[in-house]
């Protein structure tokens, strides 16, 4: 059985990462196994939560992994709780990664043009480093500006050009030169708007391939689709599905539980329906 490192924290409520990362790996037949970042009682978006830092728990899990002699696929990095985590990652790889491992780091920091609480300057100079290491990495429109040095509010003022996508793929090609490896982006939550309707698409750059793939939007955001989308990315590419494959099956996924999720009138902090959609994933 194939098997995925998923170094994420564990929100209560949110249904974002390891509450999403976990399940959604799991109905892909690959076994899940978190090591912790963090727990909270909710995800940040919250007015109130409780968060315990796992950074010092995290050496840990390394050495006792280590121990056991295991062996990963695939390597999920997601949400960090303080930017010492960065070196506890880089560790990790360095013990962990093998030739085949495929190493899927995805930059949480922000979204809509906001930063997440635990952003400071100093994580995202660690996401920088941890971005360049990766052989697929996921962020969104905000966090793609972060990683490129960009202004969020600049990008988004074309967004009812035709072009919209042609200039997300040029911040890509700035970041993607500076990669370590082929690396292939995938940057999620583009909302592009034309004759008045409003669609969410992903653009995909690599060495080999550009190109945009975008679905209807149904107006609202929620917590953890970021997550749910990485996470069904690592699976299908470690399951050996070509990235566009992959992206078309996160995407298709993600329309459904979304549009039932807006239905139901659901909080965008509690996250989306994605439970009755799991079976898709089988
Ligand atoms: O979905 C990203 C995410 C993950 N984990 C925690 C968060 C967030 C976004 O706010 O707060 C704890």
């Amino acid at each position: 059985m194939k098997r995925i490192a998923l170094i994420n924290d564990l929100s209560g409520f949110g249904k974002c990462s390891l509450t999403a990362a976990i399940p959604a790996i799991s109905v892909m037949g690959i076994q899940a196994c978190p090591l912790p970042t963090a727990v909270l009682s909710a995800q940040t978006g919250f007015e109130n939560y409780y968060c315990d830092d796992f950074t010092d728990r995290m050496d840990y899990f390394i050495d006792e992994w280590k121990k056991m002699d295991v062996s990963f696929d695939g390597i999920y990095s997601g949400y960090l709780a303080s930017p010492l985590q960065i070196d506890k990652v880089l560790r990790f790889l360095e013990e962990f990664e093998g030739e085949n491992t495929l190493y899927l780091a995805d930059p949480v920091l922000g979204d809509q043009g906001k930063k997440y609480h635990v952003f400071s300057e100093e994580l995202l100079a660690g996401m920088k480093k941890l971005t360049l290491k990766a052989d697929v990495i996921t962020p969104n429109l905000t966090e793609l500006c972060f990683l490129a040095d960009e202004d969020y509010a600049e990008v988004i003022k074309h967004k009812k050009d035709c072009d919209y996508d042609k200039i997300i793929q040029g911040i890509c090609e700035k970041i993607l030169v500076r990669a370590e490896r082929k690396q292939t982006i995938i940057v999620t939550g583009i909302i592009r708007e034309e004759a008045g309707k409003e669609y969410v698409g992903n653009v995909t750059v690599s060495e080999k391939e550009k190109f945009y793939l975008e679905a209807p939007y149904f107006g609202r955001s929620f917590s953890g689709t970021g997550d749910l989308f990485a996470s069904i990315i690592s699976g299908a590419l470690v399951k050996g599905l070509s990235i566009r494959e992959a992206i078309e099956k996160a995407s298709d996924f993600l329309e459904e539980a979304i549009e039932d999720a807006v239905k139901e009138n659901i909080p965008s902090n509690h996250g989306v329906q994605f439970e009755k959609y799991l079976f898709r994933l089988l």
